[in-house]
Parts: structure tokens; sequence; C-alpha cells
């Protein structure tokens, strides 16, 4: 089984408050129709490509909470409710833990420090972890600790300066090859890096899923790139969660279940 061989998938629907998600500098936010049209393509990208998608109501109180991939981390072996290292975002962990109760035998809590899960990347052969503003290094210890409990080896890396969370920028795309921005790039030793062209570094944030590659519309150069790896190239808009400092991986949580 590779790490992208994916059947399930929790989302969530995005609440009408998700206008008012957080995001760096003082620009307008999002508008509620299209994040909910981007919603509903992702969600059908992901059932293309072999996914059963769960779909949790929205939660008006907890703007960003579209998100879920931010409260939990999930594998085939369990799952791990996280704690989010924004104020506005703690009470999702609650949200999501019974929801991961009833889909995952075995679940384990983060009892320490921080940690956002737009911050983990699981590569074929140990997870990273990057510190952050979201992800602190106590939360980040206590993960390595609870992912060893599942049986996988997990390594603290950091997320730059100014990058919202290291999955912003980067990604897996097939065993041997990752996406990067140049700032993280030198964290993949071992794996082929390929590099996000100038001013197309948010294209990072792509997942791969099965023989699918669910990728922004919104980077030319960076499709021109991915076109000819043989898979399935699947462009996606992301203008609107864009205003929130989103990407593709954030709306999901993905696993094997069967
Ligand atoms: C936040 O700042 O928490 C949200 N507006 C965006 C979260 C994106 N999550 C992710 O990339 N894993």
């Amino acid at each position: 089984m590779r790490v992208f061989d994916f059947d399930a998938a929790i989302v969530r629907t995005p609440a009408s408050s998700v206008v008012d998600g957080l995001r760096a500098g003082g620009h307008d936010g999002p508008s509620y129709g299209g994040v909910l049209a981007e919603h509903h393509a992702y969600v059908a990208a992901l059932q293309a490509a072999g996914v059963t998608v769960e779909r949790l109501p929205p939660l008006d109180a907890f703007p960003d909470s579209v998100f879920v991939e931010d409260p939990a981390f999930v594998l085939p072996e369990g799952a791990i409710v996280l704690k989010p290292g924004a104020p506005t975002r703690i009470g999702e962990a609650g949200e999501i833990a019974p929801v991961l109760r009833r889909r995952f035998a075995r679940v384990l809590e983060l009892d320490a420090g921080y940690a956002d899960g737009g911050d983990v990347l699981i590569l074929p052969d140990e997870i990273l972890i990057g510190l952050s503003a979201r992800t602190d290094r106590a939360g980040a210890e206590r993960f390595v600790a609870l992912a060893a409990g599942l049986g996988r080896a997990a390594r603290i890396v950091e997320t730059p300066r100014g990058t919202l969370h290291f999955k912003t920028a980067s990604a897996l795309i097939d065993e041997e090859t990752v996406i990067a921005t140049p700032a993280l790039a030198p964290c993949f030793g071992g794996y082929d890096v390929l590099v996000t062209p100038q001013g197309e570094e948010a294209a990072a944030n792509l997942i791969r899923v099965n023989d699918s590659l669910l990728v922004s519309a919104a980077f030319p150069r960076t499709l021109d790139l991915l076109a000819t790896r043989g898979l399935d190239l699947v462009p996606l808009d992301t203008r609107e969660i864009a205003k929130i400092d989103a990407g593709l991986s954030c709306m999901s949580l993905r696993w094997r279940a069967g």
C-alpha cells in the first residue's frame, strides 16, 4: 500500500462564517458562495479519485472549521486529536474527536503543546512535522511520541518563517518525488524535488490521491511541470479559499480504511 492510497475521507461543509476565516494581512475575505463551490468541486474530485467521503455539518462558531486537516491527524493504524495553535481554532479539536472515535479503533490525543495537522507531511519512509507559528516544540515532540505509539517514525523540521504550515509549501507527488517551495526544498534530501516556479509557491499545496493529483488551477507553469508525470491531473479552483490562506490539503482528512 502506498502512503497516498486512500479510500476514505472526512470533510466539513463550510459554515457561512467562513467569510471571517483567519488570514494574514488585512485583505477581504472570500465569498460564501465561492467557497461552497470550490468545496463542492473538491469533494467531487476526491470521489472521482476513488475515495468515499463523509461530510460533517457546518460549524458556524468556527469560521475555519472547513479545514478539517488542522485539528486531527489520521493513519490507517489510528488517529490523533491535535490541538490547533490559533486560539479561535482550539475548539475544533473537541468537535472532530467524537467523529474520529466513531471511525477509528485507536484515537490518541495531543496532551502537550500545540500542533496543526497542516504541519504534518506523510512521506513513504517517515512523517515530518514542521515547527511553525501554529505548531510549537512541545506539541511537535508529543506528536512524535504519539506517532511512535501508532508504529510510525516522525521527525521535527522547521516551517520557514512567514509560511503558515509545512504543507502550505510542500507535498508528496509520488514515492520518490516531492514538490516544494525553494525555502523548503532542502528538507527533502533523498527525494527528487520539483521546485515551484517563482510566483507559483502556493502551487505546492497539492494532494496526491491514488493515481490523481489534485492541484490548484491558478498556477499554469506548475501544471505544465506536472503534466508529464503520467498522473490524472485535476486542476481545481482555489481563488476563494486562498483568501483565507488555504490550499487543497487542508480541506480533508484522508486515509486507507479498507
Ligand atoms: C487558518 O489560518 O487556520 C485558516 N484560515 C487556513 C488553514 C489552512 N490549513 C492548512 O493549510 N492546513
